[in-house]
């Protein structure tokens, strides 16, 4: 995050506080100002702040503003902020975390029914104290609680985003400790699940004790939970559990297969293992003797430990890549050869500029595609029913759609389409019409509000957009946010069945907030004949890097390479986007 950023996010978070503790509106939003000010300015704050004309010569930043901006740049922090954030209860916070509950709600709830916290919030809405607030309808409430208890359920579960570079650098650090020789991710992480327990660590070394004293002193961790010879698990200060285990060299694959799970997996595999005079253990698979001791502490050599793939085929398994490790994927069949891999991605066609929600220019845009080698990228930024993103107006389209051919023109070595993400309105029709959305090259139409409607309600919703000649995408179809609302509920094998029939692709957001298509529903898409897209929907040059989530999870659908629209060379796509079914 650049100066600039990191000091309007204070100013974001002073707005909030403000507006819980009940400040006038006036003054909120010209500290909101200050921050959208700080996040467009060209110079970087930090150079011009020790002159006090200078930042009052910026339009919207007075007195107040410019001495806050001043005491962040020598401190970190300023006098409003920090006497905020000692007078709203941290509890408030949080429950800014939950669907539906802004600032403004928090406060009234804190004034009025003493809610400080998740506990206290529930208190209230059981004892009825909420019902009796004015102004504070049955529905309302009814909301609340629905979005209160979906958090509750998730909040021990950490989302991919967050496990998988923990897990990263956790193992970059570690690699770097005297003796080590490997040391890799496997459980729900290596699985690739959208959201993840516990982290578990699986290392070789020389030497175990310099290991766990490096694991469990490492700087981040919070709370050390058990610490042994060749094992130990700590609390790491981003609140996951991470467990290492330090195995022999010559066993990795006996550890790593049984430590990659599922469960259910290994339950088949034992099994297997057993049918065949056999067994199987997290030391590899022995000859069963019929003896209870464990073969490997009785000196028995292993039919094969070294790598999973020696055990499947022991076994007379297909391999099975661990996404595909689940209770629902059968043992004996043959992964597809033609599963997704990242290195099949040769586009990204949702992606947001300026002109929108995002922060990067068409320009800028353009340069991360490159970077990554695509031959294809599409802008498509919102509609104007998106008027918190900023979306745009027909005549600001029509313009940007101009903009995009110019900066399309000056690049030959890829190809840069104008595109939309175009609102499904809560009935199924599109937020433009038809002779402006015809003009694009591209359309995705995705859900954003009324993301509580009935399930038959957005299987209709979804149909409808599915099923319009000039849409190409549908995006994130249900709008789902893990772990904080579960988003629209569609009988999913209608709307691919719909899709497949108008030759419309199902989107696999990369966000791993989203993750949407999940794996499940990428699984009925394609039995459906659907086609998939995955997209990272980046609105910064970092959510480039959500690709590999989508991948991920399109691999835990059994998703293949020409399923998938960005996997095709130019020629094809453009083919495709050319016909309208
Ligand atoms: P999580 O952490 O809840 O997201 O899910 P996992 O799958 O990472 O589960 P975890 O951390 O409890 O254990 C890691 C792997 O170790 C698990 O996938 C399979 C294996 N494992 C752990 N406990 C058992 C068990 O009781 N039986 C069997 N068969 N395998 C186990
Ligand atoms: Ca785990
Ligand atoms: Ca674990
Ligand atoms: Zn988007």
């Amino acid at each position: 995050m650049t100066q600039n950023q990191e000091l309007a996010t204070r100013f974001e978070e002073l707005a909030a506080l403000m507006e819980i503790v009940g400040a006038n509106t006036f003054r909120v939003s010209a500290i909101r100002k200050v921050a959208r000010i700080l996040e467009d300015l060209d110079v970087d704050i930090t150079t011009i702040a020790h002159d006090t004309k200078e930042l009052k010569a910026i339009d919207g930043i007075g007195d107040g503003s410019a001495t806050k901006i001043q005491q962040w740049c020598e401190r970190g922090s300023f006098d409003d902020l920090d006497q905020l954030r000692e007078d709203v209860p941290e509890g408030l916070i949080d429950l800014l975390s939950i669907s539906g509950l802004g600032p403004k709600t928090v406060g009234r709830l804190w004034r009025e029914a003493d809610v400080t916290d998740r506990a206290t919030l529930k208190a209230a809405i059981d004892d009825g104290r909420l019902a009796n607030l004015p102004r504070m309808g049955a529905k309302t409430i009814a909301n609340i609680n629905e979005a209160l208890e979906f958090a509750q359920q998730h909040a021990d579960r950490t989302p991919l985003g967050v496990a998988m570079p923990l897990a990263e650098s956790l193992v970059e650090q570690l690699l770097q400790v005297k003796g080590v020789s490997s040391i890799q991710y496997a459980g729900s992480l290596r699985r690739g699940c959208e959201t993840i327990g516990d982290i578990d660590l699986l290392a070789v070394t020389e030497h175990p004790e310099a290991l766990v004293a490096a694991f469990t002193d490492e700087a981040h961790t919070l709370k050390v939970l058990a610490r042994g010879d060749t094992k130990a698990s700590i609390r790491h200060a981003l609140g996951v559990q991470v467990d290492l285990r330090i195995v022999e060299a010559d066993a990795v694959g006996g550890a790593l297969l049984y430590f990659t799970g599922s469960k259910e997996h290994n339950v088949l595999l034992r099994e297997r293992a057993r049918s065949r005079t056999t067994r199987l253990n997290e030391y590899g698979l022995f000859p069963d003797d019929g003896d209870d001791t464990p073969p490997q502490q009785r000196g028995i050599a292993p039919i094969a430990a070294a790598t999973e793939d020696e055990i499947y085929t022991a076994l007379e398994l297909p391999f099975h890549p661990p996404e595909l490790r689940e209770a629902r994927d059968d043992i004996t069949n043959e992964p597809a050869d033609d599963l997704i891999v990242r290195a099949d991605i040769g586009s990204d066609l949702h992606t947001h500029t300026t002109a929108s929600d995002g922060v990067l220019s068409i320009e800028e845009l353009v340069d991360e595609a490159r970077r990554r080698g695509y031959h294809t990228l599409a802008i498509t930024d919102h509609s104007p029913s998106q008027p918190q993103a900023n979306g745009l107006s027909i005549d600001r389209l029509l313009k940007h759609i101009k903009a995009i051919a110019q900066v399309a023109a000056n690049h030959q070595d890829i190809c840069v389409l104008a595109g939309t993400e175009v609102d499904i309105l809560s009935d199924g029709r599109l937020d433009y019409p038809d002779d402006v959305l015809s003009q694009l090259d591209l359309v995705v139409a995705s859900p954003h509000a009324a993301l509580r409607q009935d399930s038959n309600a957005a299987t209709e919703r979804l149909v409808r957009a599915a099923s319009h000649p000039l849409v190409h995408i549908i995006g994130h179809p249900t709008g789902r946010m893990i772990g904080r609302r579960p988003g629209l509920e569609p009988n999913m094998k209608v709307v691919a069945e719909a899709a497949a029939d108008h030759r419309t692709a199902l989107e696999i957001n990369a966000n791993p907030r989203r993750l949407d298509l999940g794996d499940k529903h990428v699984r009925i898409a394609i039995e459906s004949g659907a086609m998939i897209a995955i997209n990272t929907d980046a609105h910064t040059a970092e959510h480039f890097d959500f690709l590999r989530y989508g991948i991920l999870t399109g691999r835990r659908g059994g998703l293949t390479a020409p399923r998938c629209i960005n996997t095709w060379a130019n020629d094809t796509l453009m083919d495709w986007l050319k016909t309208s079914v």
